[in-house]
């Protein structure tokens, strides 16, 4: 199976860092997916994951420092922004992908309210 793997908030992100360190070590470059977060420092602490496919949502909101555990500015964010979060997830390639995996701790904010909001949009666009 072909998956697509989107990490949402700090965990998320690092969960699917941890995929692409596991693909590369097989050698299988399968590997597709972005991560996305509210928090920059955040997103520069991954350590496999090519700058382009780091996406900073919110940045109105909370100037890049995260949403502080508060999962209802997370889904706003991710409402206010989901065009921006769905054309990232398009320029890296859907067309051949079987499945999208959504990472999230659900302890923060970023991810616990983005990630709902986020497959939401996705169960609504591809079938
Ligand atoms: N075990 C473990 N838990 C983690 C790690 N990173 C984050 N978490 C947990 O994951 C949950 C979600 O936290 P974050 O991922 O930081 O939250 P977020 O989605 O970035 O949202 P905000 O920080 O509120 O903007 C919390 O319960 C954290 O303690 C990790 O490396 N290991
Ligand atoms: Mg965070």
């Amino acid at each position: 199976m072909r998956v697509f793997f989107i990490g949402f908030g700090q965990a998320g992100g690092k969960l699917v860092d941890m995929f692409l360190s596991q693909d590369k070590k097989t050698g299988a470059n399968s590997f597709r997916g972005i991560i996305i977060n509210t928090a920059r420092t955040d997103l520069m602490g991954v350590k496999n994951i090519p700058m382009e496919d780091r996406l900073l949502i919110g940045q109105t909101k909370v100037k890049g420092h995260g949403v502080g555990t508060d999962n209802v500015t997370g889904a706003k964010v991710a409402a206010d922004e989901i065009d921006t979060i769905i054309n990232a997830i398009d320029r890296r390639g859907t067309h051949d992908i079987d499945a999208f995996v959504v990472c999230a701790g659900l302890g923060g904010g970023t991810g616990s309210g983005g990630a709902p909001v986020l497959c939401r949009h996705l169960k609504r666009i591809y079938r």
